[in-house]
């Protein structure tokens, strides 16, 4: 049973037709430090009165920074997710060229740093014995609140016209390049964009999980029609 509640919290496409909401899911082994965490539920109260600063194909989002309370907060993925899922979101998925334009655009006129997404590589339990995940590194990413697949990393997504992740990073090399790891044995595993940190423009970066950052929280639909479901009258 907790297997397959890990494999449904985190996992893109190996369970899509998981329920997210069903209870309280262990992530205990997606995110290396902090042992035994967990997937926030959502709160009704908190998703009726969720922040819309902006809104991409009628899904509202909101950057964490430009929430009073959230201003000078940072947060690792994980925390990030469940700062989302709170309020029936999840961390902003980028599935298209369009979307992504937006979401630099945003990146860019209010200068932030960097952000999470909900991108992150499938590399654990319910991920192995998947040749179309392999190798990892360029078809085992994710979009986490969605459970969609990223299109290939090494190449302009079919769609796009150019390609989002960094063609460079610390080795210099396309992203995503698992750079943390050399160094400590720490694996990026989680898809945040920079704004030029590595002289790059604003760009995905493959970054270690338990980094703190800004997020953009996005409408998850799944969350959202859970809550409405179990709180007749609400208004979302
Ligand atoms: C790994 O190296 C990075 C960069 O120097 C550092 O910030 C991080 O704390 C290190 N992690 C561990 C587990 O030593
Ligand atoms: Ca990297």
């Amino acid at each position: 049973m907790k297997v397959t509640l890990v494999i449904a919290a985190v996992c893109v496409a190996v369970s899509l037709a998981e329920p997210a909401v069903s209870q309280g899911v262990r992530t205990t082994t997606t995110t290396g430090t902090k042992p035994g965490r967990f997937l926030s539920l959502p709160n009704a109260d908190k998703c009726a009165k969720r922040p819309k600063e902006f809104s991409y194909r009628g899904r509202n989002m909101f950057l964490s920074s430009h929430v009073p309370a959230l201003k000078d907060k940072k947060f690792d993925w994980l925390d990030g997710r469940n700062l989302c899922r709170e309020y029936c979101m999840d961390l902003v998925g980028l599935e298209t060229q369009e979307k992504n334009n937006l979401i630099f655009r945003v990146i860019q006129q209010n200068d932030v740093p960097y952000i999470w997404t909900s991108g992150r590589i499938c590399d654990f339990n319910g991920c192995e014995n998947r040749p179309d995940l392999e190798p990892k590194n360029i078809f085992g990413w994710f979009w986490s609140a969605t459970r969609e697949k990223i299109q290939a990393t090494n190449r302009i997504p079919i769609g796009w016209g150019y390609n989002p992740w960094s063609q460079t990073g610390h080795k210099k090399r396309p992203q995503p390049d698992n750079a943390e790891y050399d160094i400590n044995q720490t694996k990026e595993q989680c898809l945040s964009v920079l704004n030029n940190v590595y002289n790059d423009g604003i760009a995905w970066h493959d970054v270690a999980c338990y980094h703190e950052k800004p997020v953009i929280c996005e409408d998850n639909d799944e969350l959202l029609r859970y809550v409405a479901a179990t709180n007749p009258g609400i208004r979302l």
